[in-house]
């Protein structure tokens, strides 16, 4: 067996956290030969609450997990980890403005960022699940001078498999017939899911679906997603959430089938228009355990008009940190 893998957790008592750590600790993140240690990172009045779910990994007895220790403190939580998951943020509490949310997840985001910077390992690999996903990753970046750039992601998956079923779905077909769908720009209602370059059981997915379709019911539903689960579930999405965390790790270590792609917040390169530095969701492949941004799709004007409204709102929230001094 190789050495254990260290991957840490934040809000690792939360929803998402209960869905996921099971199935990191299982290894249906890393692989089947991969063992992890985990830690947990908590605030410290949700410490007993983490101490639970680590008596229930510990019940699992998977035989890949090597620990399970939990922390109250970014520094040590993040000291020699290799896969860095946040999913730990203030949610938008009532009667709060944009500004005051930005400024509460700066004052998680840029010590978690600080941290990981003083103590990570070498081949750290982050990837932003709290929200605002985007901005929150490019705080923890810009407080992180000596990680490469593009080892921080935020994540978009979700968007995207939940654009690959209303597809599929719409098509009748499996969802495995999908390929080459793009979310673009901000994990919001912003947010642009395109099927322009998409196949459908090897039709243009264009060919399957119309444009009244796109931008009366797909485009509204994907990107509503979240808020019909909240109404229906009474709670918001936690276990596809976590499935799609996984996905995007395993992905980035392992690689992208040949062929399609999926999305992710990277860092921009100014690929599309999109300003450079700005973490935007992308159509991105992963070859060699790193993100490529796709190349050279054409954008139509109906593509355009939806990339560049979202990446306005990230330019915009991108301001207001600047303007908050958090990056
Ligand atoms: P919960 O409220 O169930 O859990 C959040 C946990 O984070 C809590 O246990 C809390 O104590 C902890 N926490 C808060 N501050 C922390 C800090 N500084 N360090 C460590 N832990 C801290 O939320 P949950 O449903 O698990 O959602 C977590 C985040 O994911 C939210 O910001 C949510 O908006 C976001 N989501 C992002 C998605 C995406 O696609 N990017 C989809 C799902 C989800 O909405």
């Amino acid at each position: 067996m190789p050495a254990p893998v260290t991957v840490t957790v934040t809000g690792a008592a939360g929803q998402i956290g209960y869905a996921l750590l099971f199935r990191i600790a299982s290894g249906q993140m890393l692989g089947p030969d991969t063992p992890v240690a985990l830690r947990l990172l908590e605030i410290p009045q949700a410490v007993k609450a983490a101490e639970g779910t680590a008596m229930e990994l510990a019940d699992c007895a998977f035989p890949l997990l090597d620990s399970v220790n939990i922390y109250d403190d970014a520094t040590a939580a993040f000291d020699g980890v290799n896969v860095a998951l946040l999913v730990g943020a203030r949610p938008r509490g009532a009667g709060m403005e944009r500004s005051d949310l930005l400024e509460a997840n700066g004052g998680i985001f840029k010590p978690q960022g600080e941290a990981i910077n003083a103590g990570a390992a070498d081949d750290v690999r982050v990837l932003v699940v709290g929200n605002p996903a985007n901005t929150n990753a490019l705080i923890a970046k810009s407080h992180a001078p000596d990680v490469p750039a593009d080892r921080f992601t935020a994540m978009t998956r979700l968007d995207h498999n939940r654009a690959v079923s209303q597809l599929a779905s719409k098509a009748g077909v499996p969802v495995s017939q999908v390929s080459r769908l793009t979310i673009w720009g901000n994990h919001s209602a912003t947010q642009y899911p395109d099927v322009f370059h998409a196949m459908v059981g090897g039709r243009a997915a264009t060919d399957v679906v119309d444009e009244a379709w796109l931008g009366g019911e797909f485009i509204p539903t994907v990107a509503k997603r979240g808020a019909a689960i909240i109404d229906a579930r009474g709670a918001s999405s936690a276990a596809s959430a976590a499935n799609a965390a996984i996905d995007h790790v395993h992905d980035w270590v392992h690689g992208t089938p040949g062929g399609s792609w999926t999305s992710a917040g990277v860092v921009s390169d100014g690929s599309y228009g999109v300003p450079q530095g700005l973490v935007s969701s992308f159509p991105v492949v992963s070859a060699n355990g790193s993100w490529q941004i796709v190349q050279d799709l054409e954008i139509g004007e109906f593509s355009r008009s939806r990339i560049d409204a979202s990446v306005a709102e990230l330019v915009s929230e991108r301001e207001a940190v600047q303007s908050l001094g958090l990056v």
